[in-house]
């Protein structure tokens, strides 16, 4: 869909839109999370008009582009269409991954979020490339995100994701530098995160400690 952008990577992956960035701008949280080390964003936004989102998505992919870094958009099909993004983010009440591939093509990013092994159960991940797990620790950022399933629950979602699909689990939910620690073993490929880093005082330090916290917690090893 856009300019070679690097290869699939989750392990940083920044899930952010203008109302998660304490007043700043969208732009200046971004690139500064992207300087310390974000593998992946995804623009998340609720409540713009499609026309403005589109909007939103090429200035954040033309941002992006120099980086390397794939931009993937929440939900919406013909904004990830019209943006030239690398990708969609389906939520549970969202068209299937099946759907999403057939219009952006072998070459894009598709995941789909799951909250339990039940929901799992009932998703058809055929198009997908990755499954959003969680919320792993209770959230304020996401109302109806659902009941914690913690870093036990993870890695039973990420080891039925993995043997019956091959694919990846991306841990979302509550996660923080403190708390990172506790997902090492749970077979995780990487960490989504809004609040950790687009509401830090410092995004690009944040971004830079969860990299290290990453690593050292060997997700997507
Ligand atoms: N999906 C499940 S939890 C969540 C989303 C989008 C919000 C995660 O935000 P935070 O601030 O990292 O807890
Ligand atoms: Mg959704």
């Amino acid at each position: 869909m856009s300019a070679s952008p690097r290869i699939f990577d989750p392990r940083l992956y920044l899930v952010i839109g203008e109302a998660d960035c304490a007043g700043r701008s969208l732009g200046q949280v971004v690139r500064a999370a992207v300087e310390g080390g974000v593998t992946l964003v995804q623009l998340r936004e609720k409540t713009l008009s499609r026309a403005d989102f589109i909007q939103r998505a090429r200035e954040l992919k033309a941002l992006l582009i120099p980086a390397g870094v794939p931009l993937i958009i929440n939900d919406d099909l013909e904004v990830a269409l019209a943006s030239g993004a690398d990708g969609l983010h389906l939520g549970q009440d969202d068209m299937a991954p099946a759907k999403a591939r057939a219009n952006l093509g072998p070459g894009a990013i598709i995941g789909v979020s799951v909250g339990n092994l039940k929901e799992l159960a009932a998703t058809n991940l055929a198009g997908c490339d990755y499954v959003g797990c969680g919320p792993v620790y209770a959230t304020a950022t996401k109302d109806d995100a659902g009941a914690a399933i913690g870093p036990e629950g993870l890695a039973l979602v990420a080891r039925e994701v993995r043997e019956t699909a091959g694919l990846p689990s991306v841990a979302i939910g509550g996660i923080s530098l403190e708390r990172l620690p506790e997902l090492k073993g749970s077979g995780a490929a990487g960490v989504a995160l809004v609040s950790a880093i687009a509401g830090a005082p410092d995004p690009g330090e944040a971004a830079r400690a969860l990299r290290r916290a990453v690593a050292k917690a060997r997700l997507g090893r």
